[in-house]
């Protein structure tokens, strides 16, 4: 635990929160009295959390860094479209990185940036080359972040190329040191900066909690389409089949770009079938 002078305190919880079932998590903002010269220290209580993942466990995260590669593997944008979703029902900010940039033109990344960049903040990099590097450890500093998205598109490799003191497992291969093999198939909990700020490394797939959504509820996570609801004819608009409708309307006019509304469809109609 870091006091208000940001040290270091290590500390222990009450025996009361093992009779509660209360276990302290990565992430938590405690009240706690120093003991012997500062240096441990009780857990008196937790302060309460604005969010929780549950695998990995860790709490009040601020952000996520929505992981994809270029191209190897394909980006898989439904499921960038859905984290995004999940992101923010957790209120977690959504922060985009287009990795492997070393890979492919700036034409390619330009196609899927443009999709998100008017409502999403999008960062390109390369664990490779280090094109971006900076830009993501800025926005990384005093946060709580979890890294996110498909297998193989370079999370543990970004994390290992930003912070020289790790050795995250890459591409199902353990970074080869001195000390030998370093084996990681759970999340991960990084401190890498001395006084806040930690970043989790999550396996490959999404790991934010899937929350309950009704289908009508999906276009309210749209920021391009969140403004204009209200002017559909039906408040119950699905903005699929329905006459009258602004989204398509906006969407027949390029104001909404047509790729992400397309698998706005997909998203709404395989919760339906879910239901
Ligand atoms: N060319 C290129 N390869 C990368 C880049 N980032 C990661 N890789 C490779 O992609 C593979 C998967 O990377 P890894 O970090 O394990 O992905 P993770 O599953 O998202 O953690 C490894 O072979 C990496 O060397 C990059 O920016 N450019
Ligand atoms: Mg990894
Ligand atoms: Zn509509």
């Amino acid at each position: 635990m870091y006091d208000k002078q940001k040290r270091i305190h290590e500390c222990k919880a009450r025996g009361r929160f093992r009779n509660d079932h209360i276990t302290p998590l990565p992430g938590d903002f405690v009240a706690f009295t120093p003991q012997k010269g500062d240096s441990d220290g009780y857990i008196e209580e937790i302060l309460p959390r604005k969010n929780q993942l549950t695998r990995p466990q860790v709490v009040n995260v601020d952000q996520v860094m929505i992981t994809m590669a270029v191209k190897d593997p394909k980006p898989d944008l439904l499921l960038i479209d859905k984290l995004i979703i999940s992101a923010e029902m957790a209120d977690i900010v959504p922060i985009l990185v287009i990795n492997k940039c070393d890979l492919t033109n700036s034409a390619d990344i330009t196609e899927i940036a443009t999709q998100y960049r008017p409502y999403y903040e999008v960062l390109i990099s390369s664990a490779k080359t280090g094109e971006g590097l900076a830009e993501i450890k800025k926005r990384l500093r005093g946060k709580t972040t979890c890294f996110a998205g498909q297998s193989a598109v370079g999370k543990s490799s970004l994390l290992n190329a930003l912070f020289s003191e790790l050795e995250l497992e890459t591409g199902g291969l353990s970074k080869k040191t001195a000390r030998g093999k370093h084996t990681t198939r759970h999340a991960e909990l990084i401190r890498p900066f001395r006084v806040n700020g930690m970043v989790v490394d999550t396996p490959g797939f999404s790991l934010l909690k899937s929350e309950e959504m009704a289908p009508a509820e999906v276009s309210r996570h749209y920021p391009e389409m969140r403004e204009i609801l209200h002017t559909c004819k039906f408040s119950s608009c699905l903005h699929i089949r329905e006459p009258k409708c602004a989204v398509k309307q906006a969407v027949a006019e390029g104001k909404i770009n047509p790729a992400r509304y397309e698998r706005y469809i997909q998203m709404v109609e395989t919760l339906g079938s879910e239901r």
